[in-house]
């Protein structure tokens, strides 16, 4: 492995933190699953415009190449080596259930947690072998849901493209794997081992083997997010009694992007914010102020349409599940009062 060269321009925390001396001290060390950090650092080295530019491959990745991750932890999440992760899934604990009850501003709420399972690497290092029975212990588990959380497995291998691209532009499915993950080694065997399940409603959705093994997510239109959070938390809690999560009590729930450590949840809303999209700078004083993360409407890296954002919490790992949900009530009740007195001017 050569010490990679990275642009000038490069503005990722891979470029930030990978220094000659990081290199040399990680160059010759693998995970037990034989990871190394020339995997984990590809994404961010063949994509220079990444804004984190690392990927896990397997819950080891972030002790053995501590170095590396504990930087890009700390500047990302605000948080430290010798810190605890503490969960907490009660939506008995939200103090705001709808912040737009009359339903003027809010399209839709969606709400997802990062999952992979414990003793699997992750999507970077796993084999196709391993992948096809991540696949087939997940979809079994969800076969025994029920009630308003039971649904049917969809494997990607033989879906139609037109059920496909259907699935992905009403919101519901992801889309095919980008260059990032490409890159990360995320999108081995493509489409195989890949998949979703959901409900006949579909507001309980769970991802099979994208970029983590699970995204399990329960969605809806309007904003009733104590509704969306309470399914989620009891599908989770279901899930639970037949699948063993990976999980430690100072990253929590282990993810492949470091971004997603933690809760692994984001929580978002679609909102119609057109007099705040004509103020930006106002706009990201209160998503700033917020701790929230502005995205289009057809998720990671797209634009908004018709004056429509996706926002949601930024803020994953060092804050409870109930605290992040709460960081995008707050946000989001600000961004529908700075709208509103934007209407009276
Ligand atoms: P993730 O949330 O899993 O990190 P993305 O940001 O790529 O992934 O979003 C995945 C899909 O979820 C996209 O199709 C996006 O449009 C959809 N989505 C995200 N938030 C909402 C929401 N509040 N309402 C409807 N769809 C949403
Ligand atoms: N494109 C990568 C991903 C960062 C966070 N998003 C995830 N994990 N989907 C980057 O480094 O910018």
């Amino acid at each position: 492995m050569h010490y990679p060269t990275f642009p000038k321009a490069c503005t990722s925390l891979l470029c930030k933190y990978f220094t000659p001396e990081v290199f040399e001290a990680l160059k010759e060390k693998r995970t037990g699953f034989d990871f190394t950090v020339a995997q984990a650092i590809n994404s961010g080295v063949e994509n220079p415009d990444s804004g984190i530019g690392v990927y896990a491959g397997d819950e080891e990745s972030y002790e053995v190449f501590d170095l590396l991750f504990d930087p890009i932890i700390q500047e990302y999440h605000g948080f430290s080596k010798n810190q605890s992760h503490q969960s907490n899934l009660n939506p008995d604990e939200l103090s705001t259930v709808n912040p737009d009850p009359e339903g003027e501003y809010i399209v839709s709420t969606r709400i997802r947690v990062g999952r992979n399972l414990k003793d699997f690497p992750l999507g970077p290092a796993i084999d196709k072998q391993s992948r096809l029975i991540a696949e087939k212990m997940i979809s079994g588990a969800l076969s025994s849901l029920e009630g308003e959380l039971k649904g049917e497995y969809y494997p990607l291998l033989g879906m139609s493209k037109e059920v496909q691209q259907d699935l992905i532009e009403d919101h519901f499915l992801f889309k095919e794997g980008d260059r990032f993950l490409e890159a990360a080694g995320l999108n081995g065997n493509w489409p195989e081992g890949r998949g979703i399940y959901h409900n006949n409603d579909k507001t309980f959705l769970v991802w099979v083997n994208e970029e983590d093994q699970l995204r399990i997510i329960s969605m809806q239109e309007g904003g009733d997010i104590k509704e969306i959070f309470t399914r989620l938390t009891s599908a989770i809690k279901q899930l639970e009694k037949q699948l063993n999560f990976s999980y430690n009590k100072h990253l929590g729930y282990i993810t492949s992007c470091p971004t997603n450590l933690g809760t692994a949840m984001r929580a978002s809303v679609h909102i119609k914010v057109p007099r705040l999209a004509a103020n930006m700078e106002k706009f990201k004083t209160i998503t700033d102020r917020y701790h929230l993360q502005i995205r289009g409407i057809h998720g990671e890296h797209s634009k908004s349409e018709g004056g429509v954002y996706d926002i949601s919490n930024r803020r994953r790992l060092g804050i409870t599940e109930v605290d992040a949900v709460q960081d995008m009530i707050d946000g989001v009740t600000a961004l529908i009062a700075a709208e509103k007195a934007l209407e009276n001017t």
